[in-house]
């Protein structure tokens, strides 16, 4: 889940963590313990991440004193420079053991991409800093500067960092021992000297940081003297702030918020609105790339098609049963109209489907895997201001159709099985008596010839009234129309031409079709008889249930 919005320097990483602590200025990393976080620090525009033995090891569930074994840390790792793109410098606590294990871990490190190791002197296993710091033995120092040399020598990228950190002054040492012990790890080849302490006040690490006099990058952690101005520090001539702990920290205060809360409410509603979204979550994983290689590599593109369903208005024929609800939900056999429709997608495998709602918006909730957006002025807007809706769901394959329709599962995957990137769907059969509304009658460049796909006919109009002028009809468009990515892109188009006529908002799916053609854009046509219905008045409900029992049409 690589990052692809993190800058991509051309440098790698572990020259990227040198430059941070050769840089003149002051430069800051920030505590990162898994994946998620390590992303999120890099998102908010740090320029490496400190892996935390204290926070990896919390995120664990266990204490800081190597209960983590280090190839469980590593495993970590990889995850962390997977989602990322900065350095990440490992807080590799003694080495985990001596100088052999050290020269096991560099290479491993170097390995995962993790660009430098900072390690301590003190002995294994080690315990925080911060707990009875004065009572922890220190390493001896020629056994600590040989796993240092030991680490330099078994490198192979140049740049990565190896960085001493003394705990002298935590131990209850003083600075002259302080200053000791860096300058025999400076001579043994560490790239920069970590300075550690666990006062309040920055007097200790100031000390050193005067008499160190820049003989190599020092690096400090701030995490005890929290308050003192950063000012004071680039005053000090520090290289590099690691803040150490800031994001397990904040994670921990949260999410303890949260579920005490949802604990004792018993509810999500006062919290909802304060945690993450669930899509905040897929982006931060990186889930929306997946998608996009999905139509690359996995060729599902035929699958992947999504439906648009216009289903806005209240069907005013219905009268009072559509008081409460849209016509789409009246039931049909037992079955709300929508709710068949969506299986009937579902079927085909079309499994994003998006509804236009409007008239009585709520009453659709119940209808379970759609997305539903709202025309809000459905009452005064038609068919095209609805599409318009569903703009940003538009995809490169994608069928738009009518809410009120039933149809044979036939006439869906033959559609989809469709050559062409705009295709309609004709009915050739002669209208029986019993038809309702106002069809929308389509003219063809031929008629049907009852030939199942070879037929190669363009629509040449779609008009509601029997229109003479332009012939014949060849059959009555069925209120569904498939597009691929250029006939989206020719829809698109054609949506933002009409938008900016005065009558858009009373303007319906037959005047883009008819929009498109007077565009010279190809709409293929797809003939089939019957097996189709459009429920417009109270007849068609007791015809669309004989439908769905397979009784006629
Ligand atoms: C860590 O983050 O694990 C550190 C820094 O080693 S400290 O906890 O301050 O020792
Ligand atoms: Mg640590």
């Amino acid at each position: 889940m690589l990052n692809p919005e993190a800058p991509n320097s051309s440098h790698s990483r572990s020259a990227q963590l040198r430059a941070l602590l050769e840089s003149p200025e002051l430069e800051f990393i920030m505590e990162a313990h898994n994946g998620i976080s390590a992303r999120i620090v890099e998102e908010a525009g740090f320029k490496g991440i400190w892996a935390s033995g204290l926070a990896i090891s919390a995120q664990f569930g266990v204490r800081d004193n190597n209960e983590a074994s280090w190839t469980q840390v590593v495993e970590m790792l990889e995850f962390m420079a997977d989602a990322t793109r900065i350095p990440i410098l490992l807080d590799g606590d003694t080495g985990y053991g001596n100088f052999n294990n050290m020269r096991r871990l560099v290479r491993k490190l170097e390995q995962r991409n993790v660009a430098g190791v900072c390690i301590e002197d003190k002995l294994f296993p080690k315990s925080n800093s911060f707990i009875n710091g004065n009572h922890q033995p220190l390493a001896d120092v020629d056994e600590f500067c040989g796993k240092i040399k030991a680490g330099k020598d078994s490198q192979t990228d140049p740049d990565f960092r190896i960085i001493a950190r003394v705990e002298a002054l935590i131990a209850g040492w003083d600075l002259s021992e302080a200053l000791r012990r860096a300058d025999a790890y400076h001579r043994a080849g560490a790239d920069a000297i970590l300075i550690h302490s666990r006062l309040p006040r920055p007097d200790e690490v100031l000390a050193f940081a005067r008499e160190w006099a820049g003989r190599s990058p020092l690096v400090i952690v701030p995490t005890t003297y929290c308050s003192t101005p950063t000012a004071v520090f680039r005053k000090a001539k520090i290289s590099l702030v690691i803040w150490a702990n800031q994001m397990i920290r904040t994670a921990i205060s949260s999410m303890s918020v949260i579920a005490r809360e949802i604990r004792s409410s018993e509810t999500l509603v006062n919290v909802e609105d304060r945690i993450a979204p669930i899509r905040e979550v897929f982006r931060l994983q990186g889930a929306y790339e997946l998608v996009a290689a999905e139509h690359r590599y996995a060729n599902l593109g035929e699958q992947q098609a999504h439906a648009i369903v216009l289903a806005a208005t209240r069907g005013q024929e219905f009268a009072a049963l559509t008081d409460d609800r849209p016509k789409v939900m009246l039931p049909i056999g037992g079955q709300p109209l929508l709710a068949r429709l969506v299986n009937e997608l579902k079927n085909q495998g079309i499994n994003d489907v998006t509804v236009v709602a409007g008239y009585k918006a709520e009453a659709i909730a119940d209808i379970k895997g759609i997305e539903v957006v709202i025309n809000h002025d459905h009452d005064s807007t038609g068919e095209l201001a609805s599409l318009a809706c569903a703009r940003p769901s538009f995809h490169d394959d994608m069928v738009i159709l009518y809410g009120d329709l039933l149809f044979r599962s036939y006439i869906l995957k033959d559609l989809i099985d469709c050559e062409g990137e705009i295709v309609t769907v004709v009915d050739s059969a002669k209208p029986g008596a019993a038809i309702s509304g106002s069809p929308d009658y389509a003219h063809c460049s031929a008629p049907d010839d009852r030939s199942l796909f070879s037929q190669d006919v363009e629509l040449l109009r779609v008009s509601k009234a029997n229109n003479k002028k332009v012939g014949e009809p060849n059959g009555r468009w069925i209120g569904m129309v498939r597009t691929r990515k250029l006939g989206r892109q020719w829809l698109t188009d054609a949506l933002d031409d009409l938008m900016h006529y005065p009558d858009f908002g009373r303007m319906g799916m037959p005047e883009l079709l008819n929009h498109l053609v007077g565009q010279g854009k190809r709409i293929k046509v797809h003939y089939i008889n019957g097996h189709w219905l459009d429920v417009n008045a109270l007849d068609d409900i007791d015809r669309a249930g004989d439908f769905t029992h397979g009784k006629s049409t």
